[in-house]
């Protein structure tokens, strides 16, 4: 494959774009070489600068769950920018979108849109802290939501491939409201509420992170939060930016049976289009101003293109139960595929899966947390990246983040991923 295009892209963009992208992680910088630009993308296909083809694995970070340019999200989109793309004043599909992920997501008995995961889990900390009149709050090491201040605390995804999982810039005014706790460990948060009684206005968590790589779990740990919350009076947030309408039509929150008081959404329900969205108990999002004293506010929160591309993917979803049923056969293969050729070589990687996300760790340990996933050979896995790259299979640059599956992967393309794992890990192996 030849990159040439991209390269020099990559090259120009350094002069007027930081780092010559516009999100870290997508620099490669845990994968060794330069990023590659994409022209286009339809079903699982990119198509880079230079016309090379790959299967895609990571469908825009979670967001193309039905494949690239799906007809309806395209139709959609074309149809609400020809009556101009925002226009700053309420609109019909934003009343529609919010009564769908209502009707979705049990929990969600209102909703705010805003434009980012970040947007929506800075707002949910907020509303929460206003709400109970409270100032600090748990996060989980190796959690990740989005880049507001008080999460760059032990953060995730790309905060952990850049190697900065506590950023500069943050002060320590602001640090000083945020405790942490390794994921999974009921008794690290029980000590932490014990040292801060009436003063934790809420745990947020992502129920199935994504951001250190896919970590499951353990059972009791979920339902374990929960029961803190109700007897401390904290509010339990779920941040199911990756997890919502992707490992179940209510999320993740659905799968495991338990229910949270507010839930960060974002990816899959713009379709694409840049939206994220908070919801929760009505008591509590009536706390946000125009209603309640809490302010938040957005030029483009609700715009009628991304609300119109949302608005398709989730009815989609909605009326198609099965496509979950789709998805988890098409994971299923896969990874009983790369597990096929592990027991041939006699590795024994340990993988993480989940519906339509699933993660393969270069370590032989299990991944429960954070400090689990840091044992990994993440140079190895730039050499694994690099191989499946060159055979055509585009993954997430990094160990730390989860692969995401579509419905547009055939079975054509399944094996395909399948020989270029064998082919690449006998090639890094040797
Ligand atoms: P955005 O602000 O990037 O839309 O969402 C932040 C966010 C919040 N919560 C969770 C669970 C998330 O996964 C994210 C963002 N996900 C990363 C991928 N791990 C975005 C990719 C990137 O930073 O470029």
């Amino acid at each position: 494959m030849i990159h040439t295009k991209s390269q020099s892209l990559f090259e120009q963009a350094q002069h007027s774009i930081p780092g010559g992208v516009n999100s870290p992680v997508r620099a490669f910088k845990a994968v060794g070489g330069n990023p590659i630009f994409i022209k286009s993308a339809k079903g699982a296909y990119l198509y880079d600068e230079d016309d090379n083809k790959y299967i895609e694995l990571f469908n825009s970070w979670g967001p193309m769950i039905l494949g690239h340019a799906h007809p309806l999200a395209e139709a959609a989109i074309i149809e609400a920018v020809k009556g101009s793309p925002s226009f700053g004043a309420p609109t019909r599909r934003e009343v529609e979108i919010a009564e769908l992920i209502v009707k979705m997501v049990p929990s969600i008995e209102k909703v705010r849109m805003v434009n980012s995961g970040t947007e929506a889990c800075m707002s949910a900390i907020r509303l929460a802290r206003g709400y109970t009149n409270r100032s600090k709050f748990i996060k989980f090491e190796g959690c990740y939501h989005g880049h507001g201040d008080s999460f760059l605390i032990a953060a995730g995804s790309g905060a952990i491939t850049m190697g900065t999982p506590n950023s500069p810039g943050v002060t320590s005014g602001t640090a000083q409201d945020t405790l942490l706790a390794p994921y999974n460990d009921l008794e690290a948060v029980k000590t932490l509420v014990d040292a801060n009684p009436e003063q934790i206005a809420a745990i947020i968590i992502e129920p199935v992170p994504g951001n250190m790589g896919l970590t499951i779990p353990k059972p009791g740990f979920l339902e374990g939060l929960r029961k803190i919350c109700d007897e401390e009076g904290i509010i339990l947030i779920f941040d199911e930016v990756m997890t919502g309408f992707r490992l179940a039509q209510g999320g993740a929150q659905e799968l495991f049976k338990v229910t949270p008081d507010m839930t960060t959404l974002g990816k899959i329900i713009g379709g694409g289009m840049p939206v994220g969205a908070y919801g929760g108990k009505r008591e509590i999002m009536d706390y946000v101003s125009p209603v309640g004293p809490v302010y938040q506010a957005g030029t483009l929160s609700g715009n009628p293109v991304a609300m119109a591309a949302g608005l398709a993917v989730l009815t989609n979803l909605h009326e198609n139960p099965q496509v979950y049923q789709q998805l988890q056969q098409i994971s299923d293969s896969i990874v009983s595929g790369i597990k096929a050729t592990l027991q041939k070589l006699g590795k024994n990687y340990t993988i993480n899966q989940l519906g339509s996300m699933y993660s393969l760790f270069f370590t032989d340990q299990e991944i429960h947390n954070f400090e689990d996933a840091k044992k990994c050979d993440t140079a190895l896995f730039g050499k694994y990246f690099q191989g499946m790259l060159k055979r055509g299979v585009f993954l997430p640059p990094s160990q730390f983040e989860s692969l995401f599956l579509s419905t547009a992967l055939t079975e054509e393309n399944i094996q395909h991923i399948i020989q270029a794992n064998e082919e690449t890990l006998i090639e890094i192996l040797n």
